[in-house]
Order: structure tokens, then sequence, then C-alpha cells
């Protein structure tokens, strides 16, 4: 302080005697530290999870992989060829025998229109949202801000449209729906709650993740259109976020960190997930071999941003090491360090695409099977659920009673585009047991043992 003093001193014309000098100074000094204040404030403006949940659908809508191979055989759309791709698929999947298929599916004739899946988006929408507001007890009219994503489902008006007229939302609310965004849209449309929430204090946000399967089948036998039939299931999360300072003792999760990127300037990426017809004219989505190696460039990428922000210094002195390493002796064939990020975040949730994705990702961060349990259960529990299978993850590690205070919580989830997004939560109080936690009342069987056919992945396989 005194250094600054006295700089500020001598810069001061010659001629002003020492008391106004002083005045001067201190005046000058106290507006800095206002300044100081003022930025700290602006930046620093904490964001709060205080509750959020999923939606379980009803038992009902409850089918094993049989019933769903036996259904779209009798369905008499698809070629022998693509029945036994979908059997190989469902031996690779990791997708267990209870997840859920959207009601028009279980009828005798299934017939997908704009009425069904409305209703399909009502019931999971909707169905997250009531818990999440009983959970909580927040009012309607107290929520000032609503970001809505789901990929498929557009119809106008728009589903952020429908959850204000539902619940009576107040005519000032900032609404967004957020379409076409794919798997990593949930994670996106918290990175946008946030800015909000960086300029409209004093406020409640309300997200809401969903996917929409009864527009989503594909009715024909191109295989890379036919994966998304086979992994794709119903799933929806309502998550409540806050800026209220009165909310920072009973909220559950502090937000540390959001990071986005998005690869979509290379073609590669831009075309390995990507919604279109076929030759004959039916709408499907393709899902290209490129997928991982997309994959892998933009979450290296996101990832690189990230561990900048949550790695402690040990972690990347030898990363930086390393890297010194092998520049300097490139022909001594030195393995590339991979951080261990079990030292920054406790809980790692990544995106559960797939079993073959799951594995990817593990290997590449170098998490051990523990911390896969909650991506891999969930894969097994209620399958590939979109952008809100990061919600079910944090829901299973809850419900395992392993969310203690002060743990950090990384969620990362990827798709189309190809983009990805990680954000990092830091859990305010140790989280204890919930009755409407999806999990609930089945938790204890779990982790099961999952069987996985051998052999080389069906995946990509080209149709004849
Ligand atoms: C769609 O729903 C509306 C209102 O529930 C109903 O009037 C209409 O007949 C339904 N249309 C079809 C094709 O089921
Ligand atoms: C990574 O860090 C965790 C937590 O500190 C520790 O338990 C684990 O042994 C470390 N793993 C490796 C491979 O060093
Ligand atoms: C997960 O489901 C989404 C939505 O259909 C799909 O776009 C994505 O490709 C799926 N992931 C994998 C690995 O199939
Ligand atoms: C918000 C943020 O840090 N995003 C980063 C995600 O990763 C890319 C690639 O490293 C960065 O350029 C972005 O800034």
């Amino acid at each position: 302080m005194s250094n600054i003093n006295l700089t500020l001193i001598n810069i001061l014309p010659e001629h002003v005697d020492f008391e106004p000098k002083l005045m001067l100074s201190t005046l000058l000094i106290t507006c800095l530290l206002l300044l100081a204040f003022y930025m700290t404030k602006r930046t620093s403006c904490a964001v709060y999870l205080i509750d959020f949940a999923c939606y379980k659908p009803p038992d009902t809508q409850k089918c094993t992989k049989e019933f769903m191979i036996n259904k779209a055989q009798h369905s008499g759309y698809f070629s022998e060829e693509t029945m036994e791709f979908m059997k190989k698929v469902f031996g690779k999947s990791g997708l267990g025998d209870s997840t859920y298929l959207a009601e028009v599916y279980l009828a005798q004739v299934a017939n997908p229109c704009i009425n069904e899946s409305r209703r399909e988006m009502e019931m999971s929408v909707f169905g997250s949202i009531d818990v999440l507001l009983k959970k909580t007890g927040v009012r309607c009219e107290d929520i000032g801000i609503l970001v809505v994503n789901c990929c498929i489902y557009n119809t106008m008006p728009s589903l952020s449209s429908m959850v204000v007229s539902r619940y009576k939302l107040k005519d000032s609310i900032i609404s967004y729906n957020l379409v076409g965004m794919g798997c990593s849209a949930g994670l996106m449309a918290i990175g946008l709650a946030e800015q909000l929430l960086q300029v409209h204090h004093d406020s409640y946000a309300l997200v809401v993740s969903a996917e929409s399967l009864t527009e989503n089948c594909y009715l024909g036998d191109d295989r890379s259109k036919f994966l998304t039939n086979c992994l794709f299931r119903v799933g929806g999360a309502a998550i409540l976020l806050s800026n209220r300072r009165s909310d920072r003792h009973t909220c559950k999760y502090e937000l540390l960190h959001t990071v986005h990127t998005n690869e979509a300037h290379s073609d590669l990426s831009y075309n390995c997930i990507i919604q279109e017809e076929d030759a004959a004219g039916r709408i499907g989505i393709t899902v290209t071999k490129h997928l991982f190696k997309a994959a892998s460039a933009v979450v290296t990428s996101n990832v690189t941003s990230l561990s900048n922000l949550i790695l402690p210094v040990s972690e990347k002195l030898r990363y930086v090491a390393n890297n010194v390493a092998r520049k300097l002796r490139p022909t001594a064939n030195i393995r590339p360090y991979v951080p261990n990020y079990s030292v920054a975040v406790e809980h790692f949730l990544p995106h559960v695409g797939g079993k073959p994705v799951l594995d990817e990702l593990q290997k590449n961060l170098g998490f051990d099977e523990a911390a896969m349990e909650s991506s891999r259960m969930t894969l097994y529990r209620f399958g590939n659920t979109s952008s809100s299978s990061v919600w079910y993850e944090l829901a299973y590690a809850e419900a395992k009673g392993r969310v203690k205070k002060g743990n950090r919580v990384w969620q990362m989830a990827f798709g189309s585009g190809f983009k990805c997004s990680s954000v990092v939560w830091r859990a305010r109080r140790n989280v204890c047991y919930d009755e409407v936690n999806p999990w609930t009342g089945e938790i204890d069987g779990f982790p099961v043992h999952v069987d996985y056919d051998d052999g080389p992945l069906p995946f990509f396989e080209s149709s004849k």
C-alpha cells in the first residue's frame, strides 16, 4: 500500500502543498479500492445449485432388449440384416433390461404423431419440474430465468412456452429454448443460465433437459442411422439454480467452472452426427465412424482448458516436465503423462453415450473402475437419455451417500457439432438420503455386473 502511496505522491504536480497532496492521494486510493471491490463483486457472483430432479417414467414403460427386438421384428420396417445388427449392438451396448421406452412404441401399432411427442415431452418435462418444485418449495412466481433444451422436439409454441403456460410463470420471465444442440446441450444450458445469473441479481433459474424418442425413431435399414434406435431412451431432468446469497447455506452445490468447446469448424466434426434422409427419403440421425476421432479431439481440447483450472500445481508440473522431456528426447518414446484427475475431482460423471464411449474416456483420462461406476450403472439402468444423463449419474452418487461436503463433481457431456461441455461443482454440504431420487428403493442392488459380448465393435459396420 505504501508503495502505491509514494508513486501517487510522486506523480502529483510539484507546486501542490503536502496537505492537499495527501488528501488527493487518499481520495485516489479510495477510488481505486472502491473500483477493485466493485469489479470483484461483479465477477464473483456465485451460482448455487439448490436441487435437481430426474424424471422416472412409469414401470409400464420399462422394456427389455428382447422386447425391443421382437417389437422391431414385427413392425415390418426392418430387414433380417438390420435385426442381426440390432442384436449385436445390444450385446455391446452396456444397456440393461429395465430402461424406458416411449409410450408410443408400446402400442400394438405405433403412430408417432405430434400429439404423441407432445404427450411424451409433457410427461418428462412436467414430471421432473413437479418433483423439483416439491423438493425445493420454490414458488413459481419467483423463477426469473428459464432455459429448456431438447434436441429433436421442436414445435410451436416452444417447449419453454409449454413450461411457462403450465406453471404460470411471470410475464417478465427470461426464457430460452435450445433445440438441435445434441447431448451436450444440457450443460450448455447450465452455462447459459450461469451467464444470465451474472446480470440478473437475486434470481432463480430453472434449467430443464429432456429428449424426444417419439420423433427420433428411424424406420429404415441404413445402419449408420439405426444406432440411435438401439441406445436412446426416455429421460429428463430439472435443475434449480440461484444467485441469492440467502441460498448459500441451504443449497447442495456451488458452481465452480463451466468450459465449452465447439469444433463445428472442422468438417469431420460437423458431419459425424447429422440428421438427414436416407436413399428412400426416411429421416434419421447418421452416426459415422468418425465419431470417436471427433469426440476425442473435442474432449481433449476441452479437458486441456479445464485442467488449467482444476489441477493442482504438482500435477501441472509433472505434465509440463513430461512434455519437455518428450520434446527434448523425441526418439526415447516417453509416454505422455496423463494427469491424475482424481486429485482434482471426487466424482467424474461423463455423458453415457454407450459402453465404447465410456471405455475410451476411462482409458484416456486414466480413471479407475470405481470412478466409472456412476456412469456405467446409469447406462445400464436408464440407457442413453441424451442431455439429462449426467443428472442421473449425480443422483446415483447421491443415492449411494458418496457426496460429502467439499467434494468436487465433474460433469462432462459431448455430442453433435461436435461440442463438449464440462461443468464442475463443489458440494456445500453432505447430501443425505432423498426419497425422490430416481434410484431410491433400488440403489442397494447396484453396482451390478454387466455382461458384454466380445469381439469387434459392430457400431459402424457399413450396410450392404
Ligand atoms: C390430438 O390432440 C387433440 C387434443 O387433445 C385432439 O383434439 C386431436 O384429435 C388429437 N389428434 C390426433 C391425430 O390424435
Ligand atoms: C490419484 O490420486 C488419488 C487421490 O489422491 C489416489 O488415491 C490415487 O492413488 C492416485 N492414482 C495414481 C495412479 O497415482
Ligand atoms: C445418444 O443418444 C443421442 C440422441 O439420440 C444420439 O445423438 C447419440 O448419438 C447417442 N450416443 C451414441 C454413442 O450413440
Ligand atoms: C470456456 C473455455 O475455457 N473454453 C475452452 C474450451 O477448450 C477450447 C480449446 O482448448 C478453448 O479454446 C476454450 O477457450
